[in-house]
């Protein structure tokens, strides 16, 4: 079978909900992957990140294919003889009294979210059912009707209403709002992105963190921070909050707390908010599998063990210097932004009217696999293991491909 037959089967069997580059990976290891015609590609998405630690990593695979042949599955009707292990070694890794485990990152925010409001009513002494969770405008937390409903992206939301209640909605990046929004007594919660990823990678101003934290503690709000995408050294911390040095009272994980493998969510707190939910009150049957517990250890090992903090920090640091100078070189790209590997570039319409998907087509048939995002902006976000090497020849190709643009496209002057 070839690409063509791979995308054909896809699209005659599977729901139209998404709309890939039309590459058909085959096998991945460390940065690269192939296709099925055996075409070798530098990953510079990483699978929105759950990949940080390169794909198919040795120590991270063992984990699960010993752990699979010994035991998949208990459910939480019974104890595990990894789970305690999985759940010491996180709670220790992270500095937090309990860990609760779930699968996929919007799990881990929707357990979050009704963590904040069990902690409401019972801890804060807010009353039943008046409890309010801020989110930020440009956000993303999944597409669960708790994410839609905290979501304003027309893409994400619209069509799927009635939306859940007891959310309210402030722009990312402002102090003042966040100030008023606290002003209500039934606020429990500000549940926040430290950069937003789907936005297009937009970095708040330094001090944010910090400064909403403070407002937060001010208020008896809990301040719970999305890490799923921005965490487990992406950004350059082992977390994107460690950066101003807030501990969130909540912190959410996903991604590659599995290095890709298998959904492995984490949701982290200290007892006075965890232990407000009670045998039977939240669960999954596969939160807390052995084999997501072998798996994660495994995960995070590898991130301190191949120090992929102080990795995505410089190359993140020199990818930007070097996409700055192709910034100031062409028209075509009119800014870089980012922090440690979790980058993005924006591109200026054309009158030709290619965007930025046509720009990761072109990457991509030059090798180089990434995806836009709001049609203007390409993110750029390749596995934490990457040498500089790797990284100068993806300047290299990102270099060449957009000259090629810039030759055939005159760019519309704002
Ligand atoms: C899709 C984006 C990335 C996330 C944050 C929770 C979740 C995500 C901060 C939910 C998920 C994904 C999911 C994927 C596309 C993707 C994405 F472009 F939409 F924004 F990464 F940048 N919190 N992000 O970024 O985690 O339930 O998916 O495990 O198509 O939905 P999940």
């Amino acid at each position: 079978m070839t690409s063509k037959d791979y995308i054909e089967l896809e699209d005659k069997h599977g729901a139209h909900n998404y709309h890939p580059i039309e590459v058909v990976i085959d096998k991945g290891k460390g940065v690269w992957v192939w296709d099925v015609e055996g075409k070798k590609y530098l990953d510079f998405l990483s699978a929105y990140s759950a990949v940080n630690q390169g794909h198919c990593h040795p120590k991270i695979v063992n984990a699960l294919t010993e752990q699979a042949q010994k035991r998949t599955l208990t459910s939480r009707a019974f104890y595990n003889s990894v789970l305690g292990e999985y759940e010491k070694f996180i709670t220790e890794y992270f500095g937090y009294d309990k860990v609760l485990p779930m699968n996929t990152g919007v799990e881990g925010d929707e357990t979050a979210f009704k963590l904040a409001r069990k902690w409401a009513y019972s801890v804060k002494g807010i009353p039943e059912n008046k409890a309010k969770i801020i989110f930020c405008e440009g956000n993303f937390h999944g597409r669960t009707m708790m994410a839609v409903s905290a979501s304003n992206d027309p893409d994400c939301k619209e069509g799927y209403g009635p939306y859940l209640p007891g959310i309210e909605m402030i722009p990312f990046n402002n102090i003042p709002a966040l100030e008023k929004a606290l002003e209500d007594p039934n606020v429990a919660a500000f549940l926040v992105e430290p950069i937003q990823g789907e936005a297009g990678v937009v970095v708040p101003d330094e001090g944010y963190l910090k400064k909403a934290y403070d407002l937060c503690k001010r208020n008896n709000v809990l301040f719970i921070a999305d890490e799923v995408q921005t965490g487990l050294c992406r950004t350059g911390k082992m977390l994107a909050c460690d950066y101003e040095n807030v501990r969130p009272d909540i912190l959410i994980l996903g991604k590659a707390l599995s290095g890709g493998v298998i959904p492995v969510s984490a949701v982290l707190a200290n007892d006075k908010i965890m232990l407000t939910i009670k045998p039977g009150q939240h669960g999954s049957t596969f939160g807390g599998n052995p084999l997501a517990g072998k798996v994660a250890i495994a995960a995070l090992k590898v991130l301190k063990e191949e120090n992929l903090a102080e990795n995505a920090e410089w190359l993140g640091n020199y990818f930007r210097e070097g996409m700055q100078k192709i910034v100031e070189e062409l028209n075509i790209v009119t800014l870089v932004r980012g922090k440690g590997l979790l980058n993005a570039i924006v591109i200026k319409p054309t009158q030709t009217g290619k965007t930025a998907w046509d720009v990761c087509v072109e990457f991509k048939e030059n090798g180089l696999l990434a995806k836009p995002t709001h049609g203007d902006i390409i993110r750029f976000a390749p596995p934490l293991v990457i040498t500089k090497d790797e990284i100068d020849w993806a300047l290299n190709t990102i270099r060449n491909v957009l000259i090629k643009f810039e030759e055939r496209n005159i760019p519309v002057k704002a």
